[in-house]
């Protein structure tokens, strides 16, 4: 007899989301042609739908959220100038450094307070015109920021940040990879946090659940500009319709449901804060993520992760001792409540080996 096999509750990232029966329909109707010639339909409908929603002039559909932020550092800032992150910023730790070996742009660290960088801090590290210093060009933040766990940069405080962005006539990105899921968290329209920004990238791949893709957007220019970068990065990417359909169903019917994913994960975190020895800062779980610290079990990172590993429930590891799991659609209530009670049991036995 065959066993039935067990479900994998897969918390890693909302990136691992697989595209809806509505996607595959979409991908196998999509009206197809050469977008290196500019021809495909189905590439320029989405291109045209996603500037609308962000309120900006013009878009570009690019491979992936890495290749959007490169494409963007790289039209919003010459070679040798300095780029303001924020300290923990996606760009800086996982994009391999293309931001200088490619880019060949300084990046400035700037630690931010939830991930939100504070504008005073950036006036600080601005530095007078002198032969000695490299050229300020572009300041960079990420929403929802990744890293301290999902948190969102709220309007007012990118509104504070552009103004000194302006005073400076430095430009303004972000990195939006998740920019829906702070825009369904706050209940607000996402160009309530585009306008302040001169151009930002989105994810289609994330918990939009297509299988791949990521949109830069802002003004036609910059974007006539990103779609050569594109080419030379080997982003050219012919009958891209097949992605782009499964983006046009995600920017339809996948943003409300956001909602439900930020509800799993509050369940998430405010299950795994009861658990002895598992710390949750229940402040910042503002979307899909939660991400908790396991120093006071005094056990190996790797070694939890296999035992949550062994009783089917994926996580990612973020820093010694810190871990991370994302909701996404896939995600329900029950799965939840299991890995709460994989958790709790993992951590009864850890101690009860400790204290034997
Ligand atoms: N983030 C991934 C990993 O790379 C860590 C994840 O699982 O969260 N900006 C932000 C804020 C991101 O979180 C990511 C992906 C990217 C950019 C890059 O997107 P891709 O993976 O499409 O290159």
């Amino acid at each position: 007899m065959q066993m039935p096999r067990k479900e994998i509750i897969d918390l890693r990232s909302d990136t691992v989301t697989l595209p809806t029966e509505e996607m595959l329909d979409a991908i196998r109707h999509a009206k197809l042609g050469d977008d290196v010639y500019g021809e495909d339909p189905t590439v320029k409908k989405l291109e045209e739908m996603a500037a609308e929603k962000m309120g900006k002039e013009a878009a570009l559909l690019v491979t992936s959220g890495t290749q959007a932020n490169l494409v963007s550092l790289m039209n919003n800032a010459k070679r040798g100038d300095l780029v303001f992150l924020e300290a923990e910023s996606h760009i800086y730790w996982y994009e391999g450094g293309g931001i200088s070996s490619i880019a060949g742009l300084l990046p400035w660290l700037i630690k931010g307070d939830f991930g939100a960088i504070n504008p005073e801090d950036i006036e600080a590290a601005i530095r007078p015109k002198n032969i000695h210093f490299p050229e300020p060009s572009l300041i960079c933040i990420e929403n929802t920021h990744n890293r301290y766990g999902g948190t969102i940069v709220t309007p007012s405080q990118m509104r504070a940040i552009s103004e000194v962005a302006k005073k400076h006539g430095l430009k303004f990105y972000m990195d939006g990879a998740r920019i829906f899921n702070a825009a369904v968290a706050l209940r607000i329209d996402v160009k309530e946090f585009t306008r302040h920004v001169d151009n930002l990238m989105f994810c289609l791949s994330k918990s939009l659940s297509c299988p791949v893709g990521s949109v830069v957007v802002g003004g036609q220019q910059f974007i006539d500009r990103a779609r050569k970068t594109r080419k030379v990065l080997g982003g050219g990417m012919r009958q891209a319709g097949i992605i782009a359909a499964a983006g046009i169903v995600a920017l339809e019917k996948m943003i409300d449901r956001l909602e439900e994913d930020h509800r799993n994960a509050k369940q998430l975190a405010e299950g795994i804060a009861k658990i002895t020895g598992v710390k949750v800062d229940l402040e910042a779980v503002q979307t899909n993520m939660v991400r908790f610290d396991i120093s006071n079990l005094g056990v190996p990172d790797e070694l939890f992760v296999l035992k949550l590993k062994e009783n089917n429930v994926l996580v990612s590891t973020m820093a010694k001792n810190s871990l991370r799991m994302v909701t996404h659609r896939g995600i329900e209530k029950v799965h939840i409540e299991k890995a709460i009670i994989a958790m709790e049991s993992i951590v009864k036995e850890l101690q009860s080996k400790k204290q034997a």
